[in-house]
């Protein structure tokens, strides 16, 4: 049985009545997208029309997931809530802190040897709260969502950015902060920006080499890194009901990749398949009674440029395989114009490692159609140039994968590693042999981000992403600028050869099969449950409270750092080495910001110390200014904390003693984690003032103590000169969010509201 299936159907059987007032409050057909959204209006039935791109809504969110880098802040969070138990289904699963080195065994034992503290703190927590926990090996939470929990017109938050993977599905899935999963955790509202939205209409079939994945980074070509912000892409068409359940998963997924608040699709036959071959037939028995309902209306699929915000529209018989990157994954490549764009770029061609797996890439149809590549190279003769690495997505597909004989498939190639069922090389967990000297190379992979350093820790490594199958294509020729649609290769006998068109199959002939999923229920009572944490730890603190505001304007700060072009979450709190410090707020701060670019020496973790005009790194002058009790400020450029979900990116500067963050743009869930732990958020009204800010500056807040709705802020930087400007700043904060500024978090809120 379905987990938590009685949920399923309360949703399903408020749905009509919902939909009813929706439409009558609105007066229009509706998008699948209003249909969710006002479906789960934390007030029931819709009293009122909200604005898209300009209300805040209250939202009741059917579950929570949350995965072990993020969720141990999360729950350190939820403890001090005051609540026994969480107030929907929530789940963590254990998939980001093991490393890719040798194989999956030996590498799983070593990561639970490593992390066992933590696994053992995340294990305890969810059997005191009533959380489901997927144990180390189960599975990338993404993908472990997929396949037990995501349901059509369903609606979840999840603290990791790829959350949004479950539109596969037909959910408005979104990724947030863990001080947002606290919120729904602890049974209140929880607050969205109504989405504007963005269609995508998908006419015509696949075919060839094309993959679930060239859709996505077509679209990210089109829209680039941020053209998603604040929307919510809905796609529809004849295309769209030709793609799989986990073929669309992927394309939602790397909506993330361009700042989408989400991706979704309607409820169609593929959803049905899907949910059947994972065991899930009363969710479709659920579903197809309210069918209608779980896609948008036909007036809408029909006329859509009369109800979305944006159309785009893609012929998938026209589209061909695109390689991303590097450094960026909106910069989108077709394969036939690599060789010329790689060339005159000067980027590495020859490759020496490809990886498939992640949450985005990992299902059983992609391992599918990856292992026809490699077992016709195999029965062709040809001898593979480049090592393939594989992380499967779920012990389920793993397991079903083996007895398939794909991973055979796969083992017959020289050169493959089959790693853990993990997240591994996708957020740096992965030991790769020489990236220290820090040469220039290309890697390609099945991922979905490909920022400097992230898969290796080596600032030249250029990672290209692109579909499974086009991975395997380049990992047998070695070479990015093979195109295995025109071109040939060697084989031992010295024959040219072709390589065939993938094949693969949607899901298991023989269905899906698994001996110990990895699934660890919590207690029905866990009130006796002790969670222990040990105040000599290294990789766990307790929370102390942030304090609150004191109600004055802020004056004497200084610039921490000015940073320099593209500045994601992965620059302001690296993974990688440092996701063994995500339980402990001090140790980790220790990362804050060190992967900026410093705009004033176009050097990274170098910064001027005002205090005494020497250079160091950034964390260790943070840390002066704050024992020399100086507030100070950072300055950063457009779509500031794009990437991930980590709310450290947030709190290790709120920790630090850091009190604003002005930018040009914000990417939407950093603006929120931000906004969550009591720091301001603030955007230039006009861009070019960050061209004014000098490195000596002196920063005052001029009317912050009138800080309301609507209301600019205004600053004034005082240069070494004696000259001063005046930047206005905008913000997007609303009164609840003046609230948790003043109480100095939301979660300083929730507690004294608790008392
Ligand atoms: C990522 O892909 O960057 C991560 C690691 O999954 C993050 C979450 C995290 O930083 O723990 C994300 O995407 O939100
Ligand atoms: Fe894990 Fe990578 Fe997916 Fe993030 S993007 S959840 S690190 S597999």
């Amino acid at each position: 049985m379905t987990f938590d299936i009685d949920m399923i159907k309360k949703v399903y059987e408020r749905y009509p009545e919902r939909i009813a007032a929706a439409r009558q409050i609105t007066g229009k057909p509706l998008t699948l997208s209003e249909k969710i959204l006002y479906t789960h209006l934390w007030e029931g039935n819709a009293t009122q029309e909200h604005e898209r791109g300009n209300s805040y809504v209250d939202f009741a969110p059917d579950r929570v997931a949350m995965q072990d880098a993020t969720a141990q802040m999360a729950l350190l969070q939820f403890m001090q809530a005051g609540k026994a138990k969480v107030a929907v289904p929530s789940t963590a699963h254990a998939d980001h802190l093991i490393q890719a080195r040798v194989g999956a065994e030996a590498d799983l034992q070593e990561g639970i040897n490593k992390n066992s503290e933590v696994f053992n703190f995340l294990s305890s927590v969810c059997d005191k709260y009533g959380i489901g926990f997927w144990k180390p090996g189960a599975g990338i939470i993404h993908q472990v969502v997929l396949e037990n929990y995501a349901f059509p017109g369903g609606m979840m938050i999840g603290t990791d950015s790829h959350t949004v993977n479950a539109g596969g599905l037909g959910m408005v899935a979104i990724g947030v902060g863990g001080a947002d999963a606290v919120d729904v955790m602890a049974g209140m509202p929880w607050e969205l920006k109504m989405p504007k939205l963005i269609g995508i209409k998908l006419t015509g079939k696949m075919n060839g080499w094309t993959s679930a994945k060239d859709v996505i980074l077509k679209v990210a070509g089109i829209l680039t890194v941020k053209g998603g912000t604040g929307c919510i892409v809905e796609y529809f068409g004849e295309g769209a009901e030709s793609l799989s359940a986990t073929g669309k998963g992927t394309i939602c997924n790397m909506g993330a990749e361009i700042g989408a608040t989400t991706s979704t699709f309607g409820y169609d036959d593929s959803m049905k398949r899907y949910l059947t071959a994972t065991g899930r037939q009363d969710v479709v028995d659920a579903a197809d009674q309210i069918a209608e309902h779980l896609t948008g209306d036909p007036e809408v699929y029909a006329n859509p440029e009369q109800y979305f915000d944006q159309l785009i529209e893609i012929n998938l018989s026209e589209l061909t395989p695109h390689l991303n990157g590097p450094f960026t994954p909106d910069l989108a490549t077709p394969v036939a114009e690599f060789r010329a764009k790689a060339e005159a770029n000067g980027w590495p061609i020859e490759v020496e490692w490809a990886l498939i797996g992640s949450c985005t890439n990992s299902s059983y149809e992609d391992l599918s159609r990856a292992a026809s590549i490699v077992e016709d190279a195999v029965a062709k003769g040809v001898k593979p140039k480049a090592i393939l690495g594989i992380n499967p997505g779920s012990e389920q597909v793993k397991f079903t994968a083996e007895r398939d004989g794909f991973l055979d498939s796969f083992r017959k190639f020289e050169n493959a590693r089959i790693f853990t069922n993990a997240c591994g090389p996708c957020i740096g967990q992965w030991d790769r042999e020489g990236a220290e000297k820090g040469e220039k190379n290309s890697i390609i992979h099945s991922f979905n981000r490909n920022f400097a350093k992230r898969a290796d820790g080596n600032p030249n490594t250029h990672a290209f992403v692109a579909s499974p199958e086009m991975v395997a294509a380049v990992a047998i020729s070695g070479r990015l600028d093979f195109n295995p649609i025109t071109d040939t290769l060697t084989n031992e006998a010295g024959k040219q050869i072709k390589l065939d068109e993938p094949k693969g199959s949607e899901l298991p002939a023989r269905g899906f099969a698994v001996e110990d999923n990895g699934y660890q229920a919590p207690s029905e009572d866990g009130s006796k449950v002790q969670v222990a944490v040990d105040p000599n730890s290294d990789r766990l603190q307790l929370l102390e409270e942030f304090p609150a505001w004191d109600g004055k304007n802020i004056n004497g700060a200084r610039v921490l750092i000015k940073a320099f072009g593209k500045c994601t979450t992965d620059h302001i709190s690296m993974a990688g080495p440092w996701l063994k410090y995500r339980g402990h707020l001090d140790n980790i701060s220790n990362n804050m910001l060190i992967g900026a670019v410093n705009a004033y020496n176009m050097e990274t973790n170098k910064v001027k110390n005002q205090l005494d005009g020497s250079y160091g790194e950034v964390p260790a002058v943070q840390r002066a200014y704050k024992a020399a009790g100086i507030p100070s400020i950072v300055v950063g450029d457009q779509n500031y904390g794009e990437g991930s979900s980590r709310e450290h990116a947030a709190m290790e500067p709120r920790h630090l003693g850091v009190k604003a963050v002005l930018v040009k743009s914000f990417a939407r869930i950093h603006e929120t984690n931000l906004k969550k732990q009591g720091m301001l958020g603030l955007t230039f009204a006009n861009e070019s003032d960050y061209d004014k800010i000098q490195e000596d500056d002196i920063v005052n807040f001029l009317d912050l103590e009138d800080f309301a709705p609507g209301k600019q802020l205004t600053l004034e930087f005082i240069h070494t000169d004696g000259t001063k400007d005046i930047v206005i700043a905008n913000h997007t904060y609303n009164n609840q969010q003046i609230e948790w500024f003043k109480a100095g978090s939301a979660l300083n809120l929730i507690k004294q509201q608790e008392n």
